[in-house]
């Protein structure tokens, strides 16, 4: 009796999943009180710190505040996306300017909660959009990093998201398309490539339209129709769902 009474005694308070002490993402950062957008640490991985810009007010939309991690953004061309594997699997880039997150990361994340994303877009006129996602989750490298993502709402920029659901991600290094070729070779990026994609957020930073490469900007075709035209800015964020 004595031993299953030290045992009851060592067992932690509280085993539930919400008892941890450190922030697992932004949302958590913006429930312990936080309300400034700004640069905050979380723990995906439990352990090892990760610094990531949280932003916690949308403009104007309320429904949309409370504390969005920022997984992937993209502002003045100053960071080079066209990264190795190893790169895209650990994230990169400055977390107060273009960054990503990392795969690692994402899939630590939605393997703890369930989430939404939603990619904001400006275009070089002024012109903004956007598209949400009520469901988005990354699996294990042991799976190519593959990517679910489902229940649009359009936001003016329609849908070139859902079309990549269910694929590997692909560097140049590491080519899981389905293409003959190797996409993020063709098009000068990394994502959830098909053969090969119907946007392209981790493609080369243009100055607005330039058709002289095919599709190798920073497009979204379904607000475009064209991948002529690449972004001003394009960021990607995670909130968990409902
Ligand atoms: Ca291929």
């Amino acid at each position: 009796m004595a031993i299953v009474v030290l045992l009851v005694a060592l067992l932690p308070v509280c085993l539930a999943a919400d008892c941890r002490t450190q922030p697992l993402d932004c949302s958590d950062v913006y429930n312990s009180g936080e309300r400034q957008s700004g640069l905050y640490s979380i723990y995906p991985s439990g352990e090892t710190p990760l610094w990531v810009y949280c932003q916690m007010v949308s403009e104007g939309d309320s429904p949309e505040n409370g504390g969005w991690t920022v997984i992937q953004r993209r502002l003045d061309g100053s960071v080079n996306f066209y990264r190795p594997w190893r790169e895209y699997k650990r994230g990169f880039g400055d977390v107060q300017g273009e960054y990503w997150l990392g795969l690692e990361s994402l899939y630590q994340l939605t393997r703890s909660r369930k989430y939404s994303l939603r990619v904001d877009l400006e275009d070089f006129e002024g012109r903004k959009g956007f598209a949400l996602y009520s469901s988005f989750s990354v699996e294990c490298e042991c799976s190519g990093y593959k990517l679910q993502v489902s229940g649009f709402t359009d936001g003016g920029a329609g849908d070139s998201f859902s079309p990549h659901n269910g694929q590997k991600f692909s560097t140049f290094d590491k080519d899981q398309d389905t293409y003959d070729k190797n996409c993020a070779k063709e098009f000068l990026g990394a994502f959830w490539y098909s053969a090969c994609h119907n946007t392209n957020p981790n493609g080369v930073y243009l100055w607005g339209e330039d058709p002289t490469h095919h599709a190798i900007g920073v497009s979204w075709y379904s607000w475009k129709s064209t991948h002529a035209v690449s972004m001003k800015s394009i960021t990607l964020r995670i909130k968990p769902a409902g």
